[in-house]
């Protein structure tokens, strides 16, 4: 597994349908849109105002989280450098490679986090430990 860093996490454009009267329709496509294929998509919705989500990393799964409606904040952290992406248009991802820590706050009212994932579940795919996280930051 490479070591991934902020740099390698980044905004993805996505295709914009646009009809005049009808508004517009974006799409993501095995194969075609991401670094990866999606094998689980969910949503985060009705955060509360000042309240956060994330606060952990991943061990091997990608994600594209797309703000579909409303806004929030993703603050990734490598270990060594911090970067944060105000999401706010629903046809842009923010990639985010594995070993990454992340942070959502900032949402707004009726902001809807999608999240299109590389993988199933698995709980052990989790590191929501930061010193834990910079340790696995520090092996090889
Ligand atoms: C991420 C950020 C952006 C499941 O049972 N199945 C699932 O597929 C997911 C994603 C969660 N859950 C359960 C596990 C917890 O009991 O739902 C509960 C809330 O999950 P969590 O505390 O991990 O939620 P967030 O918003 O902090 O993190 C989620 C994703 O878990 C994570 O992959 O990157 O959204």
């Amino acid at each position: 597994m490479p070591k991934y860093s902020v740099a390698d996490c980044s905004i993805i454009e996505l295709d914009k349908h646009h009809s005049d009267r009808k508004g517009n329709l974006s799409v993501v496509e095995n194969g075609q849109t991401l670094p990866f294929d999606v094998k689980r998509v969910y949503y985060i919705y009705d955060v509360p105002a000042g309240e956060s989500r994330g606060s952990h990393a991943h061990k091997e799964l990608k994600q594209l989280i797309v703000a579909a409606s409303g806004s929030f904040r993703v603050t990734l952290d490598d270990g060594t450098t911090k970067r944060s992406f105000t999401l706010n248009r629903p046809y842009q991802g923010l990639c985010v490679m594995p070993g990454i820590w992340r942070d959502l706050d900032d949402f707004s009212s009726g902001a809807v986090a999608m999240v299109l994932a590389s993988e199933i579940y698995k709980k052990e795919d989790y590191i929501r430990d930061y010193d834990m996280f910079l340790n696995f930051r520090k092996k090889d």
